[in-house]
């Protein structure tokens, strides 16, 4: 793990190098997606059985995961695992339930009202990716604010294994309360959510993170559906004084860099001894991690301790990087709260490590990555529902304005909104006397 005093430039110019990086797709790849959009779109379910057999290798009768099966895997998994779900789901409920907003009614008394209501998306789709990458905890995390938010209809799709849908995942959709499963993925599976098909129901908002395929055909079909953030690798920053810790910091650090080769762990620090037994302790406990060498090329490629020369320093070197995940490891850490202006998600003291967030404590780890913190937000309770604005006049109220409407209508030269106006004070014209 490189150590730099002072001169951060180095670092900034590679976190940007990496997350261009990962942003940067093949056009062969891009183009792929286009046909495979445009045919889910033309040939519906027949293509949608076509190219799941030539991508996941499977033949299904039925794309529709039965009540039966999501059942048998409820019974399959053990039940420490269902009740660590139970506990992880009530604190991400009651952290998302004060998300809930009300819509407004504003009534003065000269006859005018403007309000504005919030109504719950109707259907959303949730990805879930396969393989390794499938997290039953990000199923409870797309799925319940949600629910939270009123969403009547939540329909998962997942890529079929050859031995079916992972039995932890097809758990956590059921206690998050899933209404549907559909065994398929990739680009066609994001196609079949955004058009529907003869067995996908068509939906207003694509969430969930997935590969390279997955984020093109998200990106592909904004507009037609709504989508949430485009997920790039994890990244975790570290701000720490003499009062950290360093084993816990390295394991902080450790946490992330195992979920990719190309997530980010930095450590920010005004204590130069703490940076060299950082150091020390990352190499230490590398050797204990069964993910070692997905965690070493991490570390070794974007893992960096930045010496600085105060917390000042440290907090505008972590605004400029806005991180998805920064912990703060020093004395008073609430009050540097006001320091923060750019991150996803902030841990705040040494027994809020990023796991916590990742697994339990209810607060979303769906969150924005790649510097997108600067303007995007957690998952929330908002990216399931839609807001409607209101409107009432009483005829003496519109009097009052309707010279001013008018002058602006004739100014645009929108003649048909000014007589939608002023007809209404005409003498043989819409008026109620
Ligand atoms: N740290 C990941 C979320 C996650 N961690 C899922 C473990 N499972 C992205 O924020
Ligand atoms: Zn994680």
């Amino acid at each position: 793990m490189k150590i730099l005093y002072g001169d951060i430039s180095s670092i900034l110019n590679d976190m940007t190098v990496l997350r261009e990086e990962a942003g940067r797709v093949e056009k062969t790849a891009a183009e792929a997606v286009e046909r495979i959009i445009t045919d889910i779109k033309m040939r519906k379910d027949e293509a949608l059985r076509e190219y799941t057999s030539r991508f996941d290798g499977v033949e299904l009768a039925s794309f529709r995961v039965s009540t039966e099966a999501i059942e048998r895997a409820v019974e399959s998994v053990e039940s420490s695992f269902l009740e660590a779900l139970e506990g992880a789901k009530r604190n991400i409920v009651s952290y998302h339930e004060k998300q809930k907003r009300q819509g407004f009614v504003d009534a003065d008394t000269k006859g005018i009202i403007r309000g504005q209501l919030i109504r719950p998306l109707h259907t959303v789709g949730v990805y879930v990716p396969g393989g390794t990458a499938a997290y039953p905890s990000s199923v409870l995390m797309n799925v319940l604010p949600a629910k939270i938010a009123g969403v009547k209809r939540i329909v998962m799709v997942t890529p079929p294994g050859k031995d079916g849908v992972n039995p932890h995942i097809l758990a956590a959709a059921h206690i998050a309360g899933v209404d549907e499963i559909y065994s398929i993925g990739g680009a066609q599976a994001v196609a079949a959510l955004a058009y529907g098909t003869e067995s996908i129901p068509r939906v207003d908002k694509i969430v969930g993170p997935g590969n390279m395929y997955v984020a093109l055909a998200k990106r592909a079909v904004f507009g037609a559906v709504n989508i949430d953030m485009i997920a790039g690798p994890s990244e975790i920053v570290v701000i720490a004084d003499e009062t950290g810790n360093a084993s816990f910091i390295a394991a902080d650090l450790l946490s992330q860099a195992e979920h990719d080769t190309n997530a980010t762990a930095i450590l920010i620090t005004t204590h130069k001894e703490l940076a060299q037994q950082v150091k020390q302790e990352v190499e230490r406990q590398l050797q204990e991690l069964p993910r070692a060498d997905i965690a070493r090329a991490s570390i070794e490629a974007n893992g960096a301790i930045v010496v600085v020369d105060s917390l000042q320093e440290a907090f505008a070197v972590s605004n400029e990087i806005a991180p998805e995940h920064l912990e703060l490891h020093i004395h008073e850490p609430m009050t540097a709260l006001a320091d923060i202006q750019h991150a996803g998600s902030i841990f705040i003291g040494p027994y809020a490590p990023e796991p916590l967030g990742d697994y339990f404590a209810g607060p979303n780890h769906v969150l924005p990555t790649s510097g997108t913190a600067r303007f995007f937000s957690a998952l929330s309770v908002d990216d399931f529902v839609k807001k409607s604005s209101f409107l009432s006049y009483t005829r003496e109220a519109l009097e009052q304005v309707k010279d001013q409407i008018v002058i602006l209508a004739e100014k645009e030269g929108l003649q048909a909104h000014a007589r939608a106006i002023s007809i209404r004070f005409e003498e043989k014209g819409g008026a109620d006397e």
